[in-house]
């Protein structure tokens, strides 16, 4: 009290607080009053931040602290008394009838629903300096993520109105939650692209706060090594979106306004809105509370996986293993290989996505108790075996998959196994990391991610009885990968399989060598074949037929070094760019019928 500048009563309270918690190490090397007091004063600001962002205050962090750090000292397993088993869940085929009619489900729904996007993460693995959601999902348009994923939400908008008779006003809301590593960034790319023409009232952004960092295993909190007057701070991961959303008061306003459905998604997975209306369809059909997207999980492979879990007092769960715990869980529970593929050559686990949808209903009267507050773990680096030090400061951690956790056993949990060729390939790795990842396990970099969309789109095509040529392997920035013909397309021209299988007809061919760009929602590709580049771009208006043989010299793929520093950094990372030697583009301006015969 004697080093402290005169106090309102609210920093009185807060300093009280931090004292009954054992952090009196804050203020000891505080100089007299009138001495840094402004410094003092943003101190308190700090601590008032951290205190209200936290379900239950910094007092329940600090005490959550102790106790996980307690139990990680003690080697307590967090999965203590349970055993895993294979869950059985709903699995998917690519455009068989029951996909059909479940996209169509799906559709029919969106308009019930809300979107929201995680994506406070700066993305460290991936070595890349700005947002991830900035990045281009593939380069024969160039548009980045966040214009996709808004795209296809539109698209989705526009399609599941149109089921209903009458008019409809629907607009589905979507959220962003960023961090301040990410929010200045978010907010500036949506605006400068007139947020890729969703309405900016359909957008919210939530900002999650980082949490205080823990420097012993007494909880006390770590100072900035920068800023004695400062608590140092670290990210407190992606499960800090049911907080928010609870606070925001959205989740009550959505059920006003008759949303059913909330779907969480994350930064980088260019292929995700593929699986999207099935998935829709199968939480509306089996009435599922949680439904969690899953696709076959290579061993070891960087995502979580779907685990039964039955503990010896009978309780059951169906929930994610992260992927850094199913290994030990294994081995603990009688599996010596650990996370080892099975026959198939793939995990019995199947790989968690984190694409969630929720029931909203359900998941309110959950966070009414819960205050969205989400179990935590700790993950401290100790200096030695005694635990009793730590090499840096750590912090709690939470991730959103672990929302059913606390629900309870009556509640509808089930999960949707789709392939990972439609509907996952997510870009998080730098491209050194990326090339030492296990020959057959995914890359999960930005050169697997771009070529993934082409291989996808191209797979698309044939199952809908186009002819597309097969790929050629080849290798860039040390990663084998199958180069596909370049094909891409708007999300209100491709939105689910029958409007694709309705809009190209099976004399169609497309040549390896050939990138097609479609970009309009009402053009028929009516078996022209295809040798070269053809971009089509139509306002909607405008019908379109394309038709004949087109023969250019193409885009050619060329190699480029991650290390070459004359190359954009979205380009050094995916090890590849097009050199855009010849292509026929065509461009509708005009509504009404157009035949175009190459
Ligand atoms: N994110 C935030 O918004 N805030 C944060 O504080 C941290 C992250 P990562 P991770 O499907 O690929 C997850 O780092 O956590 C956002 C699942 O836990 O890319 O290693 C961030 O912006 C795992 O089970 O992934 O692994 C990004 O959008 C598996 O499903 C998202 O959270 C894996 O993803 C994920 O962050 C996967």
């Amino acid at each position: 009290r004697r080093n402290l500048p005169l106090l309102a009563s609210e920093e009185v309270e807060l300093a009280k607080l931090l004292l009954n918690e054992g952090q009196s190490h804050l203020f000891e090397h505080w100089p007299e009053p009138g001495v840094d007091d402004d410094k003092k004063r943003n101190f308190f600001d700090q601590v008032r931040r951290l205190n209200s962002s936290y379900p239950g205050g910094l007092a329940s962090y600090i005490q959550n602290a102790r106790k996980l750090l307690a139990d990680s000292k003690a080697g307590k397993n967090p999965y203590d008394g349970f055993t895993p088993s294979v869950p059985s869940g709903e699995v998917l085929t690519f455009g068989d009838d029951n996909f059909v009619s479940l996209e169509e489900a799906g559709v029919k729904e969106a308009r019930h629903a809300a979107f929201v996007l995680v994506a406070g993460g700066l993305g460290e693995r991936l070595g890349y300096k700005g947002i991830k959601v900035a990045l281009p999902r593939e380069t024969t348009t160039g548009k980045c993520f966040l214009q996709h994923y808004i795209e296809s939400i539109l698209a989705l908008q526009e399609a599941s109105c149109k089921l209903v008779e009458g008019k409809c006003h629907t607009k589905i809301p979507f959220v962003i939650m960023t961090s301040d590593d990410t929010n200045a960034l978010t907010i500036q790319l949506l605006k400068s692209n007139s947020y890729f023409g969703m309405e900016p009232s359909q957008v919210n952004i939530l900002k999650q706060e980082k949490v205080a960092c823990l420097a012993d295993n007494d909880a006390r909190l770590a100072l900035d090594p920068n800023d004695k007057y400062k608590i140092q701070t670290k990210p407190h991961g992606h499960g800090d979106v049911h907080a928010l959303l609870y606070s925001s008061g959205l989740l009550e306003q959505w059920k006003s306004t008759g949303r059913k459905w909330v779907l969480f998604f994350q930064d980088t997975n260019g292929l995700l809105f593929n699986a999207i209306p099935s998935a829709l369809g199968v939480s509306t059909t089996k009435g599922y509370n949680v439904n969690s997207l899953a696709v076959p999980r290579k061993a070891k492979e960087a995502i979580g996986g779907i685990t039964k879990l039955t503990h010896v007092d009978g309780r059951t769960m169906v929930i994610n293993v992260e992927y850094n715990q199913l290994d030990p869980l294994l081995h603990a529970t009688g599996h010596p290989d650990g996370d080892a593929n099975c026959e198939t050559g793939y995990s019995p686990y199947p790989g968690n996505i984190n694409q969630l949808i929720l029931e909203l209903g359900p998941y309110i009267e959950e966070l009414k108790k819960t205050h969205g507050a989400i179990s935590e773990f700790v993950n401290p680096k100790y200096t030695d075996s005694t635990k009793t030090a730590f090499k840096s400061s750590t912090r709690l951690e939470c991730m959103m998959q672990d929302y059913p956790k606390t629900l309870p056993p009556s509640a509808k949990v089930g999960f949707t196994v789709m392939d990972a060729w439609l509907a996952y390939a997510p870009v998080k790795n730098n491209p050194e990391d990326a090339a030492k990842v296990p020959k057959g396990n995914p890359y999960h970099s930005a050169t697997s991610g771009e070529m993934a969309i082409y291989r996808a789109n191209s797979l698309i095509l044939r199952k809908a009885g186009a002819q597309i040529a097969d790929p050629v392997i080849d290798t860039f920035n040390g990663q084998e990968v199958e180069v596909w013909p370049r094909i891409t397309w708007s999300p209100r021209w491709g939105l689910v399989f029958k409007d694709v299988k309705a809009k190209v007809h099976g004399n169609s061919s497309v040549s390896q060598r050939s990138s097609m760009v479609i970009n309009g929602k009402n053009i028929t590709i009516e078996g022209p074949s295809l040798d070269g580049t053809l971009i089509v771009n139509a306002i909607d208006e405008a019908e379109v037929e394309v038709t004949g043989h087109v023969q250019n010299k193409g885009w050619i793929i060329q190699h480029v070094d991650h290390k070459d520093a004359s190359e954009k950094e979205e380009i050094r990372i995916r090890g590849f760019k097009f050199d855009k030697v010849e292509q026929l583009e065509l461009n509708y301006t005009q509504p009404g019928k157009h035949s175009m015969k190459a």
